[in-house]
Order: C-alpha cells, then sequence, then structure tokens
C-alpha cells in the first residue's frame, strides 16, 4: 500500500512537470523576455549594456570597458587583436544577478556605479603610426567628459581589454593629461622598458620604435611616468652578457620584482613590497599583460615564459592592492589562436572583474576635493561619510 502511494504521488509530481508552467504575469515585456542565459545573447563584457561611446561625447558613464583590437606591433606571435571579442566571450558566466564578489565583499554590477561595454576602438592593422594617433585620439574622446555620478567633474575610468601592450602608450598619454605622471603597477613577465636600439634589426622607422616592448621607455621619454613605477612577475631572459637590460630600466623608474620572488616571500610578501615601494594613497594604473602567468594558466599569449605565477596568486595580489586609488587598469597580450579551452581569455575575464571590484568599492574619483585621490561618498552598503575611502569596507 505504501509502495502504491508512493508511486501515485511519483507519478503525480510528473504530470505536473510535463504539463504545466507558469508564464510571469505582467504586461511588461521586459519582465517576461528582458533576461539572459550565460549562453543567450549578443557578447558584450558580463552582458554589461553596449554603447559605442566614441561616437556620443555626451553619454556619461562611471567606468566603461574598452577593447583595443590592436596588434601589429608584436615581436613574436600576434592573434590580440582578437583578445577583447574572445574576453567578453569568456566573460559570459557574469551577471548583475550572480556578481557578488566575495574577495571584494561587492557586488560591482549592483553598487552606485554606471558601467558601460564601450564596444571597441576600431584601429588599423595596417599602420603602426596611424594605430598610434587612432589610440590616443580614442581615449581623449573617451576620458573628455565627465563621469556619471551625481555632479561629478572627474572623467570616467576605463578597463582597456587589449590588443598586444603597446596600447597602453596612447592611454599613459591622455591619463597624463588629467593626472600627471603615473605610477604603473606593470605586471608582466617582460621589461617592456627596452629601447627602440635594442632589437635585433638593422632597419628602423618611426613606427618601428612604437611595439610592444618600447612602449614603457617610449612613455618614459615622453615624461608620463612618475618614480615610482613597478614590474611584477618579471622572468624575460636578458639581453647581451650583462644586466644592461636591468641598468637601463633603472633609468626609466622602476622597480623589479622578480616572478621567483614569490618562492622566498609568497603572496603576502610581494605585496608588502609593493606596498612599501609605494607612498600611501598613490592613485595607480593596473596594467596586466596575461603573459605574467604561468602558460600553464595563459597558454594563450604571443611571447609566452614559463616559471610565471597562478591565476590565483594574481587575483590575490590584485585585492591586496584595493588600497591604492585606481584610475584605469588593461588587460593586454591575450592571444585567442594559441589558446587552450579558452583558458587564457577565463582568466583575462576575471581579472577584469576584479579590477572593476575594486573600482567600485573604492567609489567614485572626486578631482577637485582631492587632487586626484578619491572623496567620501555614500552609496547602499556605506551610509557613513568616513572621508577618502569607506574605511569599513577594507
Ligand atoms: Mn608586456
Amino acid at each position: 500500500m505504501i509502495l502504491m502511494l508512493k508511486l501515485v504521488s511519483i507519478l503525480c509530481l510528473v504530470a505536473k512537470c510535463a504539463l504545466c508552467f507558469e508564464q510571469p504575469d505582467s504586461d511588461d515585456l521586459n519582465t517576461i523576455w528582458g533576461q539572459d542565459w550565460p549562453f543567450s545573447g549578443i557578447n558584450t563584457y558580463a552582458h554589461l549594456p553596449h554603447t559605442k561611446c566614441l561616437l556620443d561625447k555626451n553619454l556619461t558613464f562611471d567606468i566603461g570597458v574598452i577593447g583595443v583590437p590592436f596588434d601589429s606591433a608584436v615581436s613574436y606571435r600576434p592573434g590580440a587583436r582578437f583578445g577583447p571579442q574572445a574576453i567578453r566571450a569568456a566573460s559570459q558566466r557574469q551577471f548583475s544577478f550572480r556578481g557578488f564578489n566575495f574577495r571584494a565583499g561587492i557586488n560591482p554590477y549592483k553598487s552606485w556605479a554606471k558601467i558601460l561595454d564601450c564596444g571597441d576602438v576600431p584601429v588599423t592593422p595596417m599602420d603602426s603610426n596611424l594605430a598610434l594617433n587612432m589610440m590616443t585620439s580614442a581615449y581623449k574622446n573617451l576620458l573628455d567628459r565627465k563621469s556619471a555620478y551625481e555632479d561629478s567633474s572627474s572623467p570616467p575610468r576605463l578597463v582597456t581589454l587589449g590588443g598586444d601592450h603597446s596600447i597602453i602608450l596612447p592611454i599613459l598619454r591622455n591619463l597624463y593629461d588629467i593626472y600627471g605622471p603615473i605610477t604603473v603597477i606593470h605586471f608582466d613577465s617582460h621589461l617592456d622598458t627596452w629601447s627602440p636600439i635594442d632589437y635585433p634589426s638593422y632597419w628602423t622607422s618611426t613606427a618601428s620604435e612604437f611595439n610592444h616592448g618600447t612602449m614603457l621607455w617610449k612613455a618614459k621619454q615622453e615624461g608620463l611616468l612618475s618614480k615610482n613605477n613597478i614590474h611584477a612577475g618579471l622572468r624575460t631572459r636578458l639581453s647581451g652578457n650583462d644586466w644592461g637590460d636591468y641598468e637601463a630600466d633603472d633609468r626609466t623608474g622602476f622597480h623589479r620584482i622578480e616572478s621567483d620572488r614569490i618562492l622566498k616571500v609568497g603572496v603576502d610578501g610581494i605585496v608588502e613590497e609593493i606596498k612599501n615601494m609605494l607612498p600611501e594613497g598613490t592613485p595607480i594604473y593596473v596594467s596586466v599583460d596575461i603573459d605574467v602567468l604561468d602558460p600553464s594558466a595563459a597558454p594563450g599569449t604571443g611571447t609566452a615564459e614559463v616559471g610565471g605565477w597562478l591565476t590565483r596568486e594574481l587575483i590575490s595580489m590584485l585585492r591586496s592592492l584595493d588600497t591604492f586609488p585606481l584610475i584605469g587598469a588593461d588587460i593586454v597580450e591575450v592571444s585567442p589562436p594559441y589558446d587552450q579551452s579558452d583558458i587564457t581569455s577565463f582568466a583575462a575575464s576575471h581579472i577584469a572583474y576584479e579590477l572593476i571590484s575594486t573600482m567600485v568599492k573604492q567609489g567614485p574619483i572626486d578631482l577637485e576635493s582631492h587632487n586626484s585621490n578619491f572623496h567620501s561618498f555614500e552609496n547602499n552598503q556605506s551610509k557613513e561619510k568616513t572621508g577618502f575611502f569607506a574605511k569599513e569596507w577594507f
């Protein structure tokens, strides 16, 4: 008898599932069809609303994700022009519904910030000189507007998806115009401060001076950098038979933390070294060359170097650096043709999420009140004005 009852109840359950469904009771089409799955819809970064920001100078936002699909300045394997599309595709399991960052303690997509996917800069692959001019002009367009937050007098913050690493030069040019000399935290296996004459070619041109290993040298020549820049994750082989590359790097104003250092001091030790080198409250720009990760964690990149950090370690470092005001960031050198099972794009899309989380957690920039540091602010999570940062978040 008991068995019989159980059978009937199972049959009822199955019948109900098969025959009944509930439709949203609403005339609002958004309530009926406005939801997307991670695998449906057009790929924008994290399903963010998309507007081609370059086409509307009156459009305001707080954080813009912008793709720069340029890879004509690489010295080895190309393919990073496909980076923005691949990173967007790999970000599809991110959306505001399930966006709470347990490491940061916030959902960046459900906080004070208006975050847009600004689309791509349609940068030419034909001519590096022209490309540099286009990118410089595009960042001026994007940053020459006010943030959306209240009566903000500050520009929005941009998270750039590369593209090869050369694209940082036009970014730094424009950030310099707003903030003055920029402090760059440069996560990379390579120095990227090489002079153009350090490349093994007898043939040179103005365009050849601009490449993904010289752009920080050029940034220094143009006076865009502060004195407190940091390379983290280095493990490149050096030119010649001595320390000449490091000596030249010293002259560009970078401190160096080599990849192997993590074996001695751990993740916390690396973070401590970075913090000790920077005056407290220094506004920073974070540039993540995905080749800072070990090729086992990021095979899809042009100039892979073995012996690198794990994604977990890099994420932890980025989270620990959120006490420094973050004025902008990039994730570059993702080359999808060399990727395996989207490992590299997944890493890049998550790193972008962490950097966006930091920007949201820190609150909006107020150039007027604190000369490029952050001002006090209110939002849903913190009603109490605490000045500079919302301290209780840290
Ligand atoms: Mn690089």
